[in-house]
C-alpha cells in the first residue's frame, strides 16, 4: 500500500473515531450500539493499519527534515488512545482517571496535532478515487478489522473475562444501592447544602414556587433507571424522585434548564418533563452528599451528564433546549 493511500486511511479512520465516539456519548438509549461498535471496528482498524505506516514513520526519522517531536507526539497520544480504549474494553478497573477519561483526553489531544499535520503536509486525494483496488483495500481492512471486533468479543464471553458484559453504550456494572461512584464531570466540587434552608425554586410562565425538600419527598415515587457515566460505568439504581411534570404542570414555553449549586446547568426539552425525575432519595434513603443531596436529576435514557446534582433552580424558558454546548464545557 503507499504511503499516501496509508495516511488517507488514517485520516479517514481518525476522523470516524471522533464522530462515532462523540455520538456514542450522545446517545443514551439503545441506538448507542451501533456508534459503540462503529467506534470499536474504527480503532482496530487504526490497529490494522500500523504495520503499513511503521516504515514511513522510521525513514521520516532518519531523514530529519523537519523537527519530529509534532509527529512523535502525535503517534504517542493515538497509542495511548488506542491501549486505553481497548483496557476500557477489557473492563481494566481504575479509578479517576478511569482508561475511558484517558481514552477520552489522549484522543482530543491528538486531534489539533493531526490538524497541523495535514496542514503541514497536504494530502492529494486525486488519484485515489480513481483507485478501485484502493476501495477493495478499505473493504478488506474494515472487514478485517469487524471481523476482529466480533471474536475478540466472543473470546471475552467465552472466557468469561472480567467486563464481558457491557451495557450497549460500552459502560461496565459498578456497584448497587447508593454504593456507585461519585463523579464529577470535569472539576465539581461536592458541594454542602444545608436541607434545611434549601429549597428548590421552580419558575414557569405561571410564576415562581418553592419547594422545601420535605414537600418534595412526601410527593417521591419509585423509579428504577440506570445511571451511565461517560467515564465508563453504569449502576441501575432505584430512586425515589418527583415527576418533574408534577411540578410544571401548565407550564408553557419550550425548555426546561436545570441549575445546580455548582453553576452546572443542563436545558432540556419541556416535552420531557414526563421523563424526568426530581430525585431526594436512592435506594430508600436520603441522597448522599456525593450523590446529589438535596436533590438531583433522574434522567433515564440519558447519559450522566444530563442528571444534574444539586439542584437549585428548574426554570421553563423560550429558548430551544439545544441552546446550549452538547456536552457541558464545565
Ligand atoms: N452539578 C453537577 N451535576 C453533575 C455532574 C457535575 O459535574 N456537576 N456530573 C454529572 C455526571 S458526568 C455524572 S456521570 C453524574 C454522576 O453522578 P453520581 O456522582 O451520583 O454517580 O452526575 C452528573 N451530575
Ligand atoms: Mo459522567
Amino acid at each position: 500500500m503507499t504511503g499516501r493511500g496509508t495516511n488517507l486511511g488514517l485520516l479517514a479512520l481518525l476522523v470516524a473515531t471522533v464522530v462515532t465516539g462523540a455520538a456514542a456519548f450522545a446517545i443514551g438509549t439503545g441506538w448507542a450500539s451501533w456508534p459503540v461498535v462503529a467506534h470499536g471496528i474504527a480503532g482496530l482498524a487504526i490497529l490494522l493499519l500500523a504495520p503499513w505506516k511503521a516504515p514511513f514513520v522510521r525513514r521520516g526519522l532518519r531523514r530529519r527534515r523537519r523537527s519530529p517531536w509534532g509527529s512523535m507526539s502525535l503517534l504517542a497520544l493515538i497509542s495511548i488512545a488506542l491501549a486505553s480504549g481497548v483496557a476500557h474494553a477489557a473492563g481494566v478497573r481504575m479509578r479517576t482517571p478511569s482508561a475511558m477519561q484517558i481514552h477520552v483526553a489522549a484522543g482530543l489531544a491528538s486531534l489539533p496535532l493531526a490538524v497541523w499535520r495535514l496542514r503541514a503536509r497536504p494530502l492529494a486525494a486525486r488519484t485515489v478515487n480513481q483507485d478501485r483496488r484502493a476501495l477493495l483495500r478499505a473493504g478488506a481492512l474494515l472487514g478485517g478489522a469487524g471481523l476482529g471486533y466480533a471474536m475478540l468479543g466472543a473470546v471475552a464471553r467465552l472466557a468469561a473475562w472480567p467486563g464481558a458484559e457491557r451495557r450497549f453504550t460500552g459502560s461496565h456494572l459498578r456497584g448497587d444501592g447508593q454504593a456507585f461512584p461519585v463523579t464529577q464531570w470535569l472539576n465539581d466540587r461536592v458541594p454542602r447544602v444545608d436541607g434545611e434552608a434549601w429549597a428548590l425554586q421552580v419558575r414557569t410562565s405561571m410564576g415562581e414556587q418553592r419547594w422545601p425538600r420535605v414537600q418534595l419527598a412526601a410527593l417521591a415515587e419509585e423509579v428504577t433507571a440506570t445511571l451511565d457515566c461517560t467515564s465508563g460505568w453504569y449502576a441501575t439504581v432505584v430512586w425515589s424522585g418527583v415527576p418533574l411534570g408534577r411540578l410544571l404542570a401548565g407550564a408553557t414555553g419550550r425548555s426546561i434548564l436545570v441549575r445546580s449549586a455548582t453553576g452546572y446547568t443542563r436545558r432540556f426539552p419541556l416535552a420531557d418533563a414526563t421523563r424526568l425525575w426530581v430525585a431526594t432519595g436512592a435506594a430508600a434513603s436520603p441522597l448522599s452528599a456525593g450523590h446529589g443531596f438535596p436533590v438531583r436529576i433522574v434522567a433515564p435514557g440519558r447519559r450522566g451528564f444530563w442528571w444534574v446534582k444539586w439542584v437549585t433552580e428548574i426554570t421553563v424558558e423560550d429558548r430551544p433546549w439545544w441552546w446550549q454546548s452538547p456536552f457541558p464545557l464545565t
